[in-house]
């Protein structure tokens, strides 16, 4: 995983600044984020959230800060949608919960915890299967 990263790294500081300034390739900005000419971030991020919650707004602001582009699924009115979210979040019931790559991540506190432990840039550099 770490490689993938550092390979990523490399390749984005040979580029030039106008390149900088498009994604790479021809894929769309959600196939490939950007964070400040360092990384890229090419994971899928899905984020079920509800209006009116803190560790929502928790979360989309620590994955917007790092530039990573992602889905919001707002299940505030929607009963059937989380119902589905419980059932592939494994059973957790508070919202956000946060999917890389079809994979549970948690809440804010997982996706924050990752972040601190500089775990979450390696994860968001795996392309989806
Ligand atoms: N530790 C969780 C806390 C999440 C949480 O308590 N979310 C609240 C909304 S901000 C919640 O889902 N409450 C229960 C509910 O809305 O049914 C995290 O970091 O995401």
């Amino acid at each position: 995983m770490v490689r993938t990263a550092r390979f990523f790294a490399s390749r984005a500081q040979s580029r030039s600044k106008a390149a900088r300034a498009a994604p790479l390739d021809s894929a769309s900005a959600h196939d490939h984020n950007w964070r400040g000419g360092n990384i890229i971030l090419v994971a899928k991020v899905e984020v079920y959230t509800t209006t009116y919650c803190p560790f929502c707004t928790r979360a989309k602001s620590l994955l917007r800060s790092k530039g990573v582009a992602f889905t919001e699924i707002d299940v505030t009115d929607d009963d059937e949608l989380r119902a589905r979210m419980v059932e592939m979040a494994g059973g957790r019931r508070t919202v956000p919960e946060i999917f890389v790559n079809g994979k549970i991540i948690g809440g804010y506190d997982e996706l924050r915890a990752l972040e601190n432990r500089g775990e979450l840039d390696a994860l968001l550099a795996e392309a989806p299967a």
